[in-house]
């Protein structure tokens, strides 16, 4: 009896050790709260994570950039402390030079260019270039575009001039917004909402979902469609990680991230119309821009200066520009 018990006892602790080692439980970044897309498909994602593993992989997603601001956790995926993140590509081009293709104002003509880019050689080389570093995006995901929001319409860039605005982390939007005659206010995205309220800017750029997710709407009165940006985001994970993963175990994870992106961009293109009406149902007034033609001659010196210093950047914009 005494022997039969011991016997079950080691075999459960061998059962126990042997779960241990073999599981690898991930933790996943995510910079948004409840009722944005990417939470959803986030959560989507860690959900087909662990069917697709049988539970060999499971996710932990921290929403809310609980785990560091954007560039922290950009930082601690490269290294490994994090596994998972999704992430914009605007702050990942001060790390990783050819990401910085989607940071040039008025790049892509279209949500759907932009995609047809980034699935294209471009594209490759974006992706190339992230695994390198440490970041291997899994699947693109949606973000829309960029418009500016403040106390006032903006229609041109003399609108712009004396406003202090703040942007993300990358030199590339330092210089749009100086270009316009702006102050610039690179700014860690949870502290935003504040300073617009206090005034220490004026004004912001983001999308739809952003805008209204964390309450910008509730500080500001316009929101003018500008469209500067069309910036992608992805799903990436650790490159070591990934690459230590079988083959199947590769394919799992890679196939639920792509079906988690799919799930995103429905969400997003719902979501993003119901934000916009959701804000202007609290008084936003949103603007269209008739002419975005003066916005686009003023970046004219935004790409000079960015390819006298990055001239072999030349060759990913002409793909971009070439695509159809
Ligand atoms: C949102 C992006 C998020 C950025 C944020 C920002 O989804 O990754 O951190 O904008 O402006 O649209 O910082």
């Amino acid at each position: 009896m005494f022997k039969k018990r011991s016997l079950l006892l080691i075999s459960a602790l061998a059962c126990l050790s042997f779960n241990a080692t073999s599981a690898e439980n991930w933790r996943a970044w995510n910079i948004h709260n409840d009722g944005h897309p990417n939470t959803a498909a986030m959560d989507k994602f860690s959900e087909l994570v662990n069917e697709a593993t049988g539970g060999e992989i499971t996710l932990e997603v921290f929403h809310g950039g609980v785990l560091g601001s954007q560039p922290d956790a950009l930082e601690q995926v490269r290294l490994g402390a994090i596994e998972v993140g999704n992430f914009n590509l605007g702050p990942i081009g001060p790390v990783v030079k050819e990401a910085n293709l989607v940071s040039l104002p008025f790049i892509f003509k279209s949500v759907p260019h932009m995609f047809r880019v980034l699935e294209g050689e471009a594209g490759e080389a974006i992706g190339n270039a992230m695994s390198e570093a440490g970041l291997k995006p899994l699947a693109w995901v949606d973000a829309g575009a960029r418009s500016f929001y403040s106390q006032k319409p903006i229609n041109t860039p003399a609108d712009v001039e004396g406003l202090k605005i703040r942007v993300m982390n990358n030199d590339l939007y330092t210089s749009m917004i100086a270009a316009m005659g702006g102050n610039p206010s690179p700014m860690a995205f949870s502290e935003v909402q504040q300073a617009l309220k206090t005034g220490v800017v004026d004004g912001a750029e983001n999308n739809f979902p952003s805008f209204k997710n964390v309450g910008h709407y509730e500080v500001t009165t316009h929101y003018s469609l500008s469209e500067h940006l069309i910036i992608p985001e992805c799903i990436c994970v650790n490159t070591s990680k990934f690459d230590a993963l079988s083959a199947d175990m590769q394919a799992a994870v890679r196939g639920a991230a792509e079906e988690a992106a799919l799930f995103q961009r429905e969400l997003w293109a719902v979501q993003s119309g119901e934000a916009r009406k959701e804000v202007e149902a609290a008084g936003i007034v949103v603007n269209e821009i008739a002419d975005k033609g003066p916005f686009q001659a003023a970046m004219v010196k935004v790409y000079d200066d960015y390819l006298a210093a990055n001239p072999d950047m030349a060759k990913l914009v002409e793909m971009a520009q070439t695509t159809e």
